[in-house]
């Protein structure tokens, strides 16, 4: 079958939808990178239509920070791609032509670099995941001593990193008098602006205080809060949407109806008007972004790591499964609305009701293992902030452990039946560790008084690991709310614990 390229637009059916503007007009105005389904169904979704709406100087310019999958998808097919967007009643495609092209920055470092001091080019924009910025989760400090960090300081030329990467186009960009550009986070990090310049700044600092200065006071890192529920694509994805098409696309996007966008309006270098695409442009992102990722993504991690414990495989199946959607909503109202300010009860009533139909849409399949990765980078912002405020204001932090509960039983590797269970995190080493000093490894059930002298043990040597936990994991309260449930989850198992909660 032909593949989906500039020559097929034409002659795909009348129902898909297809860039109506001059692809060949455009110019770059954007470099974004990690170019993952995420920016492929959100950000890139948004400047399409300020494209096809006339202000042609925003195209996007995309990289992969390592791996060559996307570009190779991509590129031969001139940067186009499909989204599909899914309910219910069936899936709307749409042909997105904002993308022209996606450079791997391990093989062509020097043309992203090119691309970045580009002086067309106003803002570089990233979804890198909470990983990608090689920084502390706990604190949001650079870790100095990260690989990556500590290979690109001995190379600051030749950087790999998203942080080495953005420091040396705005380093080249000084030299050359070109104006910078704004630094634009779109990952689920908690003060996602404040956070990116701190570490990009320090990192520009160790190579040069000077330049560190230079990037903390004239570089504009606008927080945004993004929101778009985008599973990863998979090969029953790819056939549908090439039976409709009638040509191959290599690498579809699917996603959910809703989107939303808030940005802070800080754009010294000038923006797309991205309100006109459906953006909600601020003051404070604040709000919103806590509200976003303590109930959603808090709750998201909640159902992916007791989710995959119960064998349940999609966020769909967890949340129609009566006993967690119950205990899933009590989380919501009763142990992390109270630590969300900014909403009257109303709106957060109705943010909540839509999050519950969001999860329950049996046309995403998102998976629960999709969602418990990297779960150390996450879990400080979705989890562990609620459950410091909430224990700041004296309230309970009952359902909040069992949700960590779950967390540090899935990282023992080993489910309720002995299958492993698909661990994908860049800590996962020092978890395995604490785990076998515990002597959890290869654990699946125990009896009662058993469970919970493991579980006292587990949750010692697992709450100290400060780079996730802080000085949270410490509070002895925090310890018995996580060491009560962990016992359970051990005698009793996912289902049953969450039944009781
Ligand atoms: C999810 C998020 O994979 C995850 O960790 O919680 O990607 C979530 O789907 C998005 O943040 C929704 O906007």
């Amino acid at each position: 079958m032909k593949r989906l390229d500039s020559t097929s637009l034409n002659s795909l059916p009348r129902s898909v939808i297809r860039p109506g503007y001059d692809r060949s007009a455009v110019t770059p105005g954007i470099v974004h990178l990690g170019v993952g389904a995420f920016h492929r169904a959100h950000q890139a979704v948004m400047v399409e239509d300020r494209l096809a709406a006339g202000e042609t100087g925003w195209g996007i310019v995309a990289a992969s920070l390592r791996a060559a999958d996307t570009a190779e998808a991509l590129n031969p097919q001139n940067g186009l791609y499909t989204l599909g967007v899914r309910d219910g009643s069936g899936t709307q495609l749409r042909v997105i032509g904002a993308i022209s092209e996606v450079i791997v920055a391990t093989s062509a470092r020097e043309r992203l670099l090119a691309a970045m001091t580009d002086p067309r080019v106003c803002i570089v924009s990233l979804t890198v995941t909470e990983k990608g910025y090689c920084h502390d989760p706990a604190t949001g400090a650079l870790n100095e001593t990260h690989p990556g960090i500590i290979a690109d300081l001995a190379n600051p030329h030749r950087p790999a990193t998203a942080p080495g990467l953005v420091v040396e186009a705005l380093a080249r960009r000084r030299a050359e008098g070109t104006e910078p550009f704004t630094v634009l986070c779109c990952d689920n990090l908690p003060s996602n602006g404040v956070t990116v310049r701190r570490v990009v700044s320090r990192f520009g600092a160790l190579r040069d205080p000077e330049l560190g200065e230079f990037i903390a006071g004239e570089v504009a890192f606008p927080a945004t809060m993004v929101d778009r529920i985008v599973p990863a694509t998979t090969d029953e994805d790819r056939a549908m949407v090439a039976a409709t098409l009638g040509v191959r696309d290599a690498w579809p996007v699917m996603s959910e109806p809703f989107t939303q966008w808030v940005i802070e309006d800080r754009f010294p270098a000038g923006r797309p008007r991205f309100e006109d695409a459906g953006a909600e442009i601020t003051t404070d992102v604040a709000p919103y972004e806590r509200m976003k990722l303590r109930l959603l993504n808090g709750t998201h991690s909640t159902m992916a790591y007791l989710g995959q414990l119960a064998g349940l495989e999609t966020i769909a199946d967890t949340i129609s499964t009566p006993t967690f959607a119950r205990f899933i909503r009590r989380l919501m109202d009763e142990e992390i609305t109270p630590t969300v300010p900014g909403f009257s009860e109303d709106q957060l009533t109705r943010y909540k009701d839509a999050l519950i139909t969001r999860y329950a849409n049996p046309a995403l399949r998102h998976r629960t293992a999709q969602i418990a990765m990297d779960g150390s980078q996450k879990l400080p912002q979705r989890l562990i902030g609620t459950m410091r405020d909430q224990l700041a204001a004296g309230r309970s932090i009952a359902l909040l452990g069992l949700a960590v509960a779950g967390f540090i039983r899935f990282m023992t590797g080993t489910g309720e039946r002995g299958s492993a269970l698909p661990i994908n995190d860049p800590m996962a080493a020092t978890f395995s560790k604490a785990v076998a000093e515990a002597g959890a490894a290869g654990i699946t059930r125990l009896p009662g008084d058993q469970a919970e002298a493991l579980a006292e043990r587990l949750a010692g040597s697992v709450l100290t690991i400060t780079d996730v936990f802080g000085e949270t994991g410490r509070d002895s309260r925090v310890r018995s709310a996580v060491t009560k449930p962990l016992a359970r989850l051990f005698s009793e198992g996912a289902l049953a614990t969450v039944t009781t909660a």
